[in-house]
C-alpha cells in the first residue's frame, strides 16, 4: 500500500530533519513523504532536496514560486500524490505539532473510515502544557464555532494531522478550494461531510513547536471566521 503524506512547509528548515527521521522510522511499509515548499527565505527548500537525495525514492519535493498559503500547497500536493497512484494521502505540519507516532495507530483506523483525523479534542487528545490560557479558550472557541456553523461531526475540525482514503479524496472537488489558511483545513472536512464520508478521530497530543514561528496572523483567523459563513452559501446545493 503506497502511502503519501503531504507536508508544506515555509520556513521549517530547523524542523524538517527531525520531522523526515521520525517519520521514516515509523512501521509504515510503502511510507512516502512530499514535501510542498513554498520558496522558503530559510532555505527549506534545499534541506528537503538533500533529504530527497539522502532517502532515494522515499522523500520527494515539490517546488513552490512564492509563498501562497496552505491551501494552494496541499491542492498541488494532494494532485500529484493522487497522480503517483497514492492509496492513501497524509496531511501535517512540518513543525512536529503533529506526532509522527500517531501514524500506524491512524492509518489502522483508516480500515473503518474514509478520512483519519489525528484530533486535540477527542477522549485522550491533548494540546501543549505550556500555552497559556487564553491560547487554549481561543483554539476551543475557534474549534466550537466551526464546528457548530457547519454541522460537523468531528471534535477537532481544524485539525490538520488527517489520513484521506484516495476514494475520499477523488470524491470532494478539494481543488475548487479558494482558502488559504487553516479554514482550508475546516473546509476540506465540511466538503466530506457533503459527501457523506465516514470520519474517524484518533487522539493526539499536540506539541508547541521548539524551532521556527507559526504562520498563523490575524489576516488567517479573519479569513476562517469570515470564510466559515461563506461555505454554507458556497456549497448550498449540495448541503
Ligand atoms: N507551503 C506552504 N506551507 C505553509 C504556508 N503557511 C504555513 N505553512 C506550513 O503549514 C504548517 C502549519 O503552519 P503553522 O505556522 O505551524 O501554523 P499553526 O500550527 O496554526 O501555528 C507548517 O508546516 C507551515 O510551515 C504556506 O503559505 N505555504
Ligand atoms: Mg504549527
Amino acid at each position: 500500500m503506497k502511502v503519501i503524506q503531504v507536508i508544506p512547509t515555509y520556513n521549517e528548515a530547523e524542523n524538517l530533519p527531525e520531522l523526515v527521521k521520525a517519520l521514516l522510522s515509523q512501521p509504515v511499509p510503502g511510507l512516502q513523504l512530499l514535501i510542498v515548499d513554498d520558496n522558503s527565505p530559510d532555505g527549506t527548500g534545499t534541506v528537503a532536496d538533500e533529504l530527497a537525495g539522502d532517502n532515494p525514492g522515499k522523500v520527494a519535493v515539490l517546488h513552490r514560486s512564492g509563498k501562497e498559503g496552505l491551501g494552494k500547497a496541499y491542492i498541488q500536493g494532494f494532485k500529484k500524490a493522487l497522480d503517483d497512484g497514492a492509496d492513501v494521502i497524509g496531511m501535517m505540519d512540518a513543525d512536529l505539532s503533529h506526532p509522527p507516532d500517531r501514524l500506524p495507530s491512524m492509518l489502522a483506523a483508516l480500515e473503518e473510515a474514509d478520512v483519519v483525523i489525528g484530533s486535540r479534542y477527542c477522549e485522550g487528545g491533548s494540546l501543549d502544557e505550556t500555552w497559556p490560557a487564553l491560547r487554549k479558550a481561543l483554539s476551543w472557541f475557534g474549534n466550537a464555532y466551526a464546528r457548530t456553523i457547519l454541522g460537523l461531526p468531528i471534535k477537532d475540525a481544524p485539525g490538520g494531522y488527517r489520513l484521506w482514503r484516495r476514494s475520499a479524496l477523488e470524491a470532494i472537488p478539494f481543488e475548487q478550494s479558494r482558502s488559504s489558511g487553516y479554514v482550508f483545513i475546516v473546509e476540506l472536512a465540511y466538503m466530506a461531510k457533503l459527501a457523506g464520508l465516514a470520519f474517524r478521530e484518533v487522539p493526539i497530543h499536540f506539541a508547541e513547536r521548539s524551532h521556527g514561528v507559526s504562520k498563523m496572523s490575524l489576516r488567517i483567523q479573519i479569513e476562517a471566521a469570515l470564510r466559515v459563513w461563506q461555505l454554507r452559501k458556497i456549497y448550498k446545493k449540495t448541503r
